[in-house]
């Protein structure tokens, strides 16, 4: 009951993009239940006709951990209706206070039933991308705790990936850099998601084990952010430049 009414709050904190009260503030709740109300929430964008596209890593680094005072690996649900396309239009008015991270995405090649190692992950996955994500926190000042975060989905919002390329190039130190309107704004490395990308990779797969979700042929993994994130203006045209992998991006509108 409970669980209905908080994933219903942050349901139309999203169609309305108005910002609510953090839900820690009302009431307590432990890890299980966030992920029972992102669960929830997500099932009313499923009623809505959204599908299910895959996953999403965060707080894979340690920029991103600081950069919003959350210390801990968390997962989210990715959908067909974030999706913008290469190039694509991002307009502000769907959104309360996006903000922009570059990130890298795998897309997973055959069903992953058990949990992998970063050393497996490689015989499941047959792309990798360049990729931006956009968050956007339903809280008020973009400020949450861990399970706050967990419940609003971990900030997912939308996501642009780039080209698909040979995934069995080496994935580690490659340069990753965020740019507006050409000019490098947040720069960083691979290194940054945990040491090494297949180990995001690998968590996902722990992760939706433990959570009973189901990763399938096609869907894809975004490994979590290299770098802090930045807040997005209209106007700007945001790129994510991947060493060897090319790049990702959108305009804002
Ligand atoms: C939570 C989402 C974190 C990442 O890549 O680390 C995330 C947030 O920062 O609002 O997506
Ligand atoms: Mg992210």
């Amino acid at each position: 009951m409970e669980i209905t009414k908080l994933a219903q709050a942050i349901d139309q904190a999203v169609l309305d993009a108005k910002p609510i009260q953090q839900l820690s503030a009302q009431t307590e709740f432990d890890l299980d239940t966030s992920y029972a109300i992102q669960a929830a929430s997500l099932q009313l964008r499923y009623d809505r006709g959204e599908k299910l596209i895959g996953l999403k890593m965060g707080f894979t680094s340690e920029a991103k951990m600081k950069q919003m005072g959350v210390h801990d690996l968390i997962w989210g649900r990715l959908t067909d209706a974030m999706l913008i396309e290469q190039g694509g239009e991002l307009p502000l008015s769907k959104f309360i206070h996006p903000r922009a991270e570059p990130e890298i995405c795998f897309r997973v090649s055959k069903a992953i039933e058990g949990e992998l190692t970063a050393e497996e992950c490689r015989n499941y996955v047959d792309g990798v991308a360049a990729a931006i994500e956009v968050i956007d926190s339903r809280y008020e000042q973009f400020k949450f705790s861990l399970e706050d975060v967990i419940a609003d989905n971990c900030s997912s919002a939308a996501l642009v990936i780039g080209d698909w390329q040979d995934p069995t190039q080496p994935l580690a130190d490659l340069s990753i850099s965020l740019e507006v309107n050409g000019e490098a704004v947040q720069t960083g490395s691979s290194d940054a998601i945990l040491g090494d990308p297949w180990k995001s990779m690998a968590a996902a797969t722990r992760l939706a084990v433990k959570y009973g979700e189901h990763i399938k042929a096609g869907d894809v993994i975004m490994a979590g952010a290299a770098t802090s994130a930045i807040f997005l203006e209209a106007g700007q045209s945001v790129a994510a430049q991947v060493q060897n992998l090319g790049a990702a991006g959108f305009n804002v509108s």
